[in-house]
């Protein structure tokens, strides 16, 4: 070992300069040159304090007009916005999270999705005490799709997997009123609280912000990570690759994009078929490879080891390569740019759901009854697109690095078996972990999560970020462009062990893991948080008092401000790279950065300049662990 050279954010700006000059030569837009057009931003907008929910508007609050036309201030105004601002991230997490539950609901043995967990649905069945003795897998995996479903719409109680929170935290919940109740009540309760004339107290706001946010991560993406797994398996480690250099140019390159593996399994499933490959042959090609950008990307790595080409900033860059015969789309965080980038190039714009439909698209409509037919389709528009590529444009940064994802919770806790020193048996448990933390050898864990955004320079806040968390000793659990920025470094090899501290490093070698661990898609932060219950009641702490803490330093999505929500509301100190558009109101930043503290024991840290972003988490870190007396 010893010979891992990790890729530099300047290596990575290096190629992307070069792919940007092959896009000046065909005339292609790219999100650096729109930036340009689109800076400074809004003043108004950047700070929250512009509304425009009633016709009477837009008013925008200045010292001058220090309230609306309806007499709403400052705070009313930017706690509105921020609630909107999650609803929509736990809407669109929590969507997906159903459609996941609509494709198991149409889950038959001889068709194109199968159960491929059923251990795993019976472990859940349990759980919520549906009986499963003597049921065919398939009526228990039709059962519990509806159930789940009805999770969505149910008119009284609340989710079911919040039974999975310790007790303390169930009953924090149940105390400040934010146990969510149906997730589209909640989506529906946030924007009717914002409506015109209905709440403008900040405190409201912010409970029902956090209230909608556990409706997400503890409602809608745990559905959609769990039945996912039943789906398409639970991960297990593997390895793969990640970055540009996965594409190969003398293959047809076909580029999976977006969130919901329901589309993405199916074309990985067929474009690994000898008669689909014989076909791209037939084309001119040496074969196929898919790979994939966003989380889409991240669900067929954990699953399948299908290598990442990039994350949300280097989405226009595949096309760029002049070799991606077709970059097809799911749902979410996918630029309307490429249908117009693709145009420049031979590439096949693939949109497939009518959530997400675009302008310069071919659009394959994707659903559960026609799927194998529709990926089947996809994957030969791309082969016979092979033969209309420009080969003078054709330019591949060659430049990738090994990483070995795939750390579901499940498969977490396997390979940490591997590092007790315990007398009594602990495995299957996240002991051998907590030993890890109370010993000191390991100081704590940082969930590094989230996106990209320009005004953080791409990737370097992750990846520098990380690069000091692990050479303290602090372990990382990673998800979303977060782990693929990661990977994309270097930092998912094993060989990562190196740049770690002692304590750190001996656990790798002993666990054989590399020191961020990719736990999956954002969806999949669920899967964090059933981690940290776990750890608490294995430790029987609280887990507002593990040495653990939340990151999103690049985030951009209302997505990522339902996260937050959660991960905050759930006990966990969380640290933000990029300002939620509450600089306006010194009362909303009040309550995100302190008040909350009151109801779940943790709250927000803003903080813009990374330097100081990473050593307020080490610092917290340490606070707790004093705390704790370890
Ligand atoms: O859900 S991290 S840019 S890809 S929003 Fe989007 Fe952000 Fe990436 Fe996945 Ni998450
Ligand atoms: Fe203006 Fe009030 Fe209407 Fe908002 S709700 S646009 S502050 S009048």
């Amino acid at each position: 070992m010893g010979d891992l050279k990790l890729t530099t954010v300047e290596e990575m700006e290096a190629a992307t300069a070069r792919l940007l000059e092959t896009g000046a030569k065909v005339g292609a837009d790219a999100w650096q040159l729109r930036v340009k057009n689109q800076t400074p931003h809004c003043k108004f907008g950047e700070q929250g304090v512009c509304c425009r929910i009633c016709a009477m508007g837009p008013c925008r609050i200045t010292p001058k007009a220090p309230r609306g036309i309806c007499g709403c201030d400052v705070h009313g105004i930017v706690g509105r916005n921020y609630l909107k601002f999650t609803a929509g991230g736990a809407a669109t997490h929590s969507d997906h999270g159903r459609e996941i539950c609509h494709t198991l609901y149409e889950a038959k043995p001889d068709g194109a999705y199968k159960v491929k967990d059923p251990e795993k649905l019976i472990r859940i069945a349990k759980e919520w005490g549906v009986e499963t003795e003597g049921k065919d897998i398939y009526d228990l995996a039709h059962e519990m799709a509806e159930t789940a479903l009805m999770e969505y719409g149910k008119p009284f109680g609340v989710q079911r997997w919040l039974k999975r929170a310790p007790e303390h935290t169930q009953k924090l919940w149940h105390d400040a009123e934010i146990e969510p109740r149906a997730i589209d009540r909640e989506v529906a309760t946030s924007l009717h609280m914002a409506h015109m004339g209905c709440s403008s107290l900040p405190e409201a706001l912010v409970r029902q912000s956090l209230r909608a946010g556990l409706a997400d991560g503890w409602g809608g993406s745990m559905c959609g990570t769990e039945f996912s797994d039943v789906l398409f398996g639970t991960p297990k480690p593997l390895d793969t690759e990640a970055n540009l250099g996965v594409m190969n140019a003398d293959n047809v390159n076909i580029v999976v994009h977006g969130h919901d593996p329901s589309l993405s399994e199916m074309v990985c499933e067929y474009a690994d078929d000898p008669e689909m490959i014989a076909y791209a042959k037939s084309m001119g090609a040496k074969g196929i490879t898919v790979s994939g950008v966003c989380c889409t990307s991240n669900e067929v790595a954990m699953r399948r080891g299908v290598p990442m080409a990039g994350n949300f900033l280097q989405q226009e860059n595949v096309v760029l390569t002049g070799a991606c015969e077709a970059i097809v789309v799911d749902v979410q965080c996918i630029f309307p740019a490429l249908g117009p980038l693709s145009k420049c190039f031979h590439t096949k714009f693939i949109t497939t759901s009518p959530i997400a439909q675009m302008p310069d698209s071919d659009y394959i409509r994707f659903d559960v009854g026609t799927a194998a037919e529709k990926a089947k389709q996809i994957v030969m528009t791309a082969c016979e697109n092979f033969k209309n590529r420009k080969p003078d444009l054709v330019y591949i940064p060659d430049m990738k690095q090994k990483a070995t994802v795939g750390y579901s919770f499940e498969a977490l806790v396997k390979t940490l078996d591997g590092v007790t020193n315990s007398q009594v048996d602990v495995t299957g448990t996240t002991k051998p972990l907590i030993e890890c933390i109370t010993s000191g050898v390991i100081r704590g864990a940082v969930a590094m999560v989230g996106c990209n955004n320009p005004k953080i320079r791409p990737d370097y806040a992750h990846i520098e970020l990380m690069k000091k968390l692990i050479a303290n000793d602090i372990v990382v659990v990673a998800s979303g462009c977060s782990a693929q920025a990661a990977a994309k470094a270097g930092l998912m090899d094993k060989a990562a062990k190196d740049l770690c501290g002692a304590g750190l490093k001996r656990v790798c070698e002993l666990a054989d893991i590399p020191p961020v661990l990719h736990m999956g898609s954002c969806v999949d932060i669920s899967r964090m948080m059933i981690l940290v219950a776990e750890l608490s009641k294995d430790s029987g702490l609280n887990i507002s008092q593990l040495p653990v803490v939340g990151c999103a330093p690049e985030w951009m999505s209302e997505k990522a401000v339902s996260i937050g929500n959660y991960v905050v509301a759930t006990g966990i100190d969380t640290f933000l790279g990029v300002d939620p558009y509450v600089a306006g109101s010194s009362e909303m930043g009040q309550w995100l950065t302190e008040g909350v503290r009151d109801w779940v024991e943790a709250a927000y840290t803003v903080e813009t300049d990374i330097e100081k972003l990473v050593d307020k988490m080490i610092d917290r870190i340490e606070e707790k662990r004093t705390a704790l007396g370890i």
